[in-house]
């Protein structure tokens, strides 16, 4: 794969094509980051974008992982105390979820957004920036909580992470869009250069296929689950026959979720992927591309049930070294 699709596999979108071209034509050194506020268990929302950060290392970049401390805080996720405690328990799972560990720089928040020059700077973005700018830049981030001035100034920091973290790249789900259209606008005015973003794709929710997969309501897959819970989660998963189904009868989109874990989740991380299955049945089948695996199934060759029953076991792989080190760190 040339380094240019490396960088893009699995995107939803990069803004803009041009200037992610020009990074994928010389990508040593230079620097992508993804920032999370920490939470104690990775799910995963998480490991979507952390698959992406492990193709950007692939391809020669350096990695910065944001344990976005300061932004948890403002966003009302708990004390400062608790916050800084989840975050250690952050940086060991996704070692163990395969980033690496000598070339990711993993940067807390507070250690440069308290500093005077950052926050004159943030002062000199608030006076530029209207309440309702702001506001629409936060909406997919804030959830259904009334907007408090803490919301607003959370993606004018978000700004001016990517100069201070002198970053060449922004990675983040598509829900971090409006953020990084706000920085490209915003970075300029402060005399700063705008850089381009990577958004990774939504999943849908995997009992109904709708919408997004949240930790908050509905189901994900986390680093907490046993191999019996994937296997229960997965099982449960809406899968029909085809990677675009219809509508359901109140006309909501849906998407085919255990497709989507496939695509984004097992196919990036695993040469080939194999569904076992008895002799009778037609015996094992190989599949070493997302595509080959979507037609078996659009085709009737690969039944929905074994289809989840190698998700699950694949889910189970990615995650059994996490669930180790959670375990080991609670002891
Ligand atoms: N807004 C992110 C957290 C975050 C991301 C970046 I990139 C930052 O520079 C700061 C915070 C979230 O919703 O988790």
């Amino acid at each position: 794969m040339d380094t240019y699709d490396l960088i893009t596999q699995n995107a939803e979108e990069v803004v803009t094509d041009e200037e992610v071209r020009e990074l994928a034509a010389d990508p040593g050194g230079k620097r992508a980051y993804v920032g999370y506020e920490p939470s104690g268990v990775l799910h995963l929302g998480h490991l979507l974008t952390a698959n992406k950060l492990i193709d950007l290392q692939e391809a020669g970049m350096e990695v910065v992982v944001l344990l976005a401390d300061v932004h948890a805080y403002l966003n009302g996720k708990g004390t400062f105390e608790e916050i800084r405690d989840t975050a250690e328990q952050m940086k060991a799972q996704f070692i163990a979820y395969g980033l690496d560990e000598e070339s990711t720089e993993f940067v807390y928040g507070s250690e440069f957004q308290l500093d005077e020059e950052y926050t004159l700077d943030l002062h000199e973005l608030e006076l530029s920036t209207t309440m309702n700018r702001a506001q629409r830049a936060m909406a997919e981030i804030q959830g259904d909580e009334t907007a408090k001035v803490s919301h607003l100034v959370y993606p004018l920091m978000q700004t001016l992470d990517i100069e201070y973290l002198d970053l060449d790249l922004a990675v983040g789900g598509l829900d971090q869009r409006k953020v990084h259209m706000l920085a490209r606008e915003k970075l300029p005015e402060v005399d700063y250069e705008v850089r381009p973003a990577l958004h990774t794709p939504i999943v849908a929710d995997l009992t109904s296929g709708e919408g997004k997969m949240s930790s908050s309501e509905g189901i994900t897959i986390s680093m907490e689950d046993s191999t019996e819970d994937v296997e229960e989660k997965v099982n449960s998963a809406y899968c029909p026959p085809t990677r675009d189904p219809e509508p359901d009868e109140d006309g909501n989109e849906r998407e085919n979720p255990v497709l989507e874990l496939f695509e984004y989740h097992v196919f990036p991380r695993f040469e080939e992927i194999v569904v076992e299955r008895p002799e009778k049945y037609g015996g094992d089948l190989t599949y070493e591309t997302y595509e080959s695996l979507a037609a078996d199934l659009e085709s009737g060759e690969l039944h929905p049930a074994d289809a989840k029953g190698t998700l699950a076991s694949y889910l189970d792989e990615l995650i059994a070294p996490g669930r180790e080190k959670l375990r080991e760190l609670r002891g």
